[in-house]
């Protein structure tokens, strides 16, 4: 099959299915209130849905640990529930995106159940299981989530590797059955309709063989044993030739520390083997060495290096970026990416938009970034819930690192802000449940929420409809060349997107100043029209308002 690159006209709306919307009152988003909620997407002018794992898992990482890859978590419905999703989803002409959880299993999947309890079966060689070294692990790699990549198995000098948690062990590619397994996981949703995979952590797949010892790190002792592992292109280069193209799926794979040195390698079209990746560089800015808890100021300067980074060496590769403020693993966009307090909340928000999503890529929005959503306010640790978050508060007590410093750090960077329920409306809960949620509610939802958005003509949400509305109207977002304009100043973040009969220019102002801009030389102010700004009034001058953002295009 022709390959038709949907994707490169689409706005891809991501799901976290548990916050979402809950319809059967037991404080779990589900399935059944994604159907309820379709109308809403698509009025965002959202083409794709992308959901978060939705399998059947004990959730010890909220569904990025699987139990049984082919059936849905009890906790989201079942299987019917999906079926009906996915055709009131087709009936208003939107697409599916599945996330795909390959490096790692649940352990209470039956592969690994019967290779723990029978040593000698099959399915020892699905996981990596290794002797210990003396009293200690079979190698120096430490994980994902800070604690150790070896699990031991009690009573027994014998180690799991699993880079996240001890309930999610790592799989082996190298064994052709695993891959295979796989491959057939993939087609099982292809036949019932999914038309992408977000694959996670699918840059870290294959592992050095014998799996060596590590140069000594702060984070990810032994990462460069396999993040762009030995085998990693030939594995997926299999999956896209068996399963893949033959049915035009949409792939973007997760890339932890992804390079434009490496980048081009997995996604140039020429490759055959993803078509986007989730890069983390334009998300690192704000820490030191892509550790997230290593942090430092937000600099926009180097922000725009990043960005035009990447942005070069996508059009140069023939490859397609992906273009993300937020997902459920990152803190909130508004108040980290500009150092302004809250109270440009809605400013801030509507110009992180302008200023991401004109450039040339697909635009993913996660659920409740359209609403100007902002972090939880959570002081005890208690109120958290994720995994990541428990694991760094007990390894950094076991550090002596004070508590006030901990819980400061979790604060800015837990994933929990993300996964806090979506803010429907002014009732109990956000409207989100009638009963008390697996996680608290932002107290802000009083002031942030859908109901009272779709009633103000001024806010975040509708300026983003407004604004999508816009951007697939201008075929230039998609096909024209990136230039950055005023690289070194400090607040502003200038571009154009040029291509031959039509030119934009878009300028955001990263700060609570009122700014005066100039154009680029090259480009004729008198000769560009105003055709966006997040103001309802902006002043048609070369005088930004505080955090304003604008689009303007040349006149025809
Ligand atoms: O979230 C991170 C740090 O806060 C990342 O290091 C994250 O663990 C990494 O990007 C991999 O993320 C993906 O795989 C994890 C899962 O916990 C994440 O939710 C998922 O997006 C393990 O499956
Ligand atoms: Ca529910």
């Amino acid at each position: 099959m022709k390959r038709t690159r949907w994707y490169k006209d689409a706005l891809i709306y991501q799901i976290y299915p548990r916050s979402f919307y809950d319809s059967n009152h037991d404080g779990i988003g589900d399935l059944r209130g994604i159907i309820t909620k379709l109308d809403y997407i698509k009025s965002l002018g959202a083409d794709a849905i992308w959901l978060c794992p939705v399998y059947d898992s004990p959730n010890d990482d909220n569904g990025y640990d699987i139990r049984n890859y082919r059936d849905i978590a009890a906790d989201f419905g079942n299987l019917d529930d999906w079926k009906s999703l996915k055709k009131e989803m087709e009936q208003r002409e939107m697409r599916l995106i599945m996330d795909f959880v390959g490096n790692h299993t649940s352990d209470e999947h039956p592969w690994f159940q019967e290779a723990l309890h029978h040593p000698e079966s099959l399915y020892r060689d699905y996981y990596f299981f290794r002797l210990g070294k003396n009293a200690s692990p079979p190698n120096n790699w430490t994980g994902f989530f800070g604690e150790g990549a070896w699990q031991k198995i009690e009573d027994r000098n014998e180690y799991y590797l699993r880079l996240f948690t001890r309930k999610q062990p790592d799989v082996n590619w190298d064994n052709p059955l695993v891959r295979q397994e796989f491959k057939d996981i993939l087609k099982f949703w292809i036949d019932l309709g999914v038309d992408g995979f977000r694959c996670d952590v699918i840059t870290i797949i294959s592992k050095e063989n014998g799996l060596p010892d590590g140069k000594k790190r702060l984070g990810l002792t032994g990462r460069e044993h396999y993040i762009n592992g030995p085998h990693v292109h030939d594995y997926l280069r299999e999956l896209y030739q068996d399963v893949l193209e033959p049915s035009d799926i949409m792939t973007v794979g997760e890339s932890v520390m992804m390079t434009v040195d490496e980048a081009p390698q997995y996604v140039s079209e020429n490759r055959r083997e993803l078509d986007m990746l989730f890069t983390f560089e334009h998300m690192d800015v704000d820490n030191f060495g892509g550790i997230k808890w290593l942090m430092r100021p937000f600099s926009l300067v180097r922000f725009k290096k990043v960005m035009e980074k990447w942005q070069k060496c996508m059009m140069e590769h023939q490859g397609w970026n992906s273009l993300y403020w937020e997902n459920h693993d990152q803190p909130r966009s508004v108040g980290r990416f500009h150092t302004s307090s809250i109270s440009f909340r809605i400013e801030s928000a509507k110009m992180l938009a302008v200023a991401m999503y004109f450039h040339q890529g697909t635009p993913y929005i996660y659920q409740g970034q359209e609403l100007g959503m902002t972090n939880a306010p959570f002081n005890t640790l208690d109120q958290y819930r994720d995994t990541e978050t428990l694991s760094i508060y007990r390894l950094s007590r076991r550090l002596h690192i004070p508590k006030w410093y901990i819980m400061w750090a979790i604060r800015r960077k837990s994933r929990d802000h993300a996964r806090t329920p979506m803010q429907w409306s002014n009732d109990q809960y956000a409207g989100f449940s009638t009963v008390e949620p697996w996680i608290q509610v932002n107290p802000n939802f009083h002031e942030i929420n859908v109901e009272a958005q779709e009633h103000d003509s001024n806010s975040v949400l509708q300026f983003y409809r407004k604004m999508f509305r816009l951007r697939k109207s201008l075929a230039v977002v998609k096909h024209g060349d990136y230039r950055l304009h005023f690289r070194n100043h400090r607040k502003i973040y200038m571009y154009s997107r040029n291509c031959e009969n039509d030119s934009l220019v878009i300028v955001a102002n990263f700060s609570s100043s009122i700014l005066r801009f100039s154009f680029p030389k090259e480009l004729d102010y008198s000769k560009y029209q105003l055709i966006l700004s997040t103001y309802s009034t902006p002043r048609d001058s070369l005088e930004l308002a505080p955090f304003e953002a604008r689009v303007y295009q040349k006149m025809k």
